[in-house]
């Protein structure tokens, strides 16, 4: 199981329909697809989605970093050396979606080695998880029938809705907008990627009351230390912690310091190993968890549903598995498919990818 060869592709497939947020908006998934070949033959990927606005890797620092400081420091161990991949991978810092994408590879290797499902080695909790729909910044009746298909289409009727607008009251009118087009046959919360100030977030949620929301995701900058924690003592839910929160350090710090609630976890940014340290440091803190969305595509889809599926904290929740479907096509031989508002975990050692080697041919940026 010796590493012999990191190899990066870089990959750009176009999005149908853009999707807008506070802090940016995605209109092609220009991503990094990560293999990790062993001496043995076995091929194990993942993919890496370039978030600058999260993270501040673009497509050609998740190339650059791989070829020049992660892949010589992987080739030569052994793909169950985990705790050496990490320490020599510390060295350097940032770059999360670079480092959780060879992560994954790694114990996509791991997998196929024992003939296992990576799924069931992680925790093999459940076959399956409910999912959750992100509807980016839209008008409320475009909003509306955006749910209204993933509804009928795909049994979805869970909604994370995009907010952090100017002025907070357009998102206001949608989240309302929801609410009456569906009643409480749907579950509603809202992400504000640090869009809004603590008095706007304040206002918002006051305004929202009457809205039945579940969660309420960095409405403000965790940067904003007091109003920020002023505004977590006044917020009626979970108050979630995604990008503020992307290490076990950050974790803590965020949520002793009373700056949050709840945690988003990311495959995207913590991949399996260092997502299984936030996912136990937020058990032992006793807060909340749910399964995020980097924007990924199919590869990254998979790789959360097999971590979410795979523990039962991660799988109290409905993970944000679909925006996948926005994209125009992708890598999969055999495409995730969402029924009932279900994701499966695939079946099969390893992760249970296969690539569809014509299209990542066709969409690969570097030939
Ligand atoms: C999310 O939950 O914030 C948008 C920016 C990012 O880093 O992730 C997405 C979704
Ligand atoms: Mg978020």
């Amino acid at each position: 199981l010796t590493i012999e060869q990191v190899e990066v592709v870089p990959f750009a497939i176009p999005y149908r329909k853009p999707l807008h947020f506070a802090s940016g908006e995605v209109r092609t998934a220009d991503h990094v697809l990560v293999r990790v070949r062993t001496a043995g033959g076995l091929v194990g990927h993942a993919e890496a989605p370039p978030r600058p606005y999260t993270y501040g890797e673009t497509q050609a620092s998740i190339v650059a970093v791989v070829e020049q400081l992660f892949a010589p420091a992987l080739v030569g161990t052994g793909a169950l050396d985990r705790e050496e991949h990490r320490a020599r991978l510390s060295r350097t810092v940032g770059n999360p979606t670079a480092k959780a994408a060879l992560d994954m590879a790694v114990w996509d290797v791991i997998g196929q080695a024992l003939d296992q499902p990576v799924h069931r080695l992680l925790g093999g909790y459940a076959a399956s998880m409910r999912v959750s729909h992100m509807l980016g910044f839209d008008r409320p009746e475009v909003m509306v029938a955006e749910a209204q298909r993933m509804i009928e289409e795909h049994g979805v009727r869970t909604f994370k809705v995009k907010v952090g607008q100017q002025p907070y009251t357009l998102d206001v009118a949608v989240v309302r907008a929801l609410r009456e087009a569906f009643g409480d046959t749907v579950e509603l919360y809202v992400d504000g990627n640090r869009g809004w100030t603590a008095s706007d977030s304040a206002r918002a949620l006051a305004e929202m009351a009457d809205l039945g929301l579940t969660l309420a995701e960095e409405l403000n900058p965790a940067d904003d230390v007091l109003g920020r924690r002023w505004l977590v003592e006044r917020c009626p839910v979970p108050f979630v912690a995604d990008e503020s929160a992307t290490t076990p350090a950050e974790v803590t710090r965020e949520i002793l310091g009373r700056s949050a609630t709840a945690i988003s976890i990311k495959t995207a940014r913590t991949g399996f190993s260092e997502s299984q340290r936030v996912l136990h440091l937020a058990e032992g803190l006793g807060v909340e968890v749910v399964m995020g969305n980097q924007i990924d595509g199919q590869v990254g889809t998979l790789c959360s549903v097999v971590f979410g599926a795979a523990h039962r904290a991660t799988s109290r929740r409905a993970g944000e598995l679909s925006n996948f479907l926005d994209m125009s096509d992708d890598l999969l031989a055999e495409p995730l498919t969402i029924s009932d508002g279900e994701l499966a975990v695939p079946a099969g050692p390893g992760l249970g990818l296969r690539l569809d080697e014509d299209k990542l041919a066709r969409y690969r940026q570097d030939a």
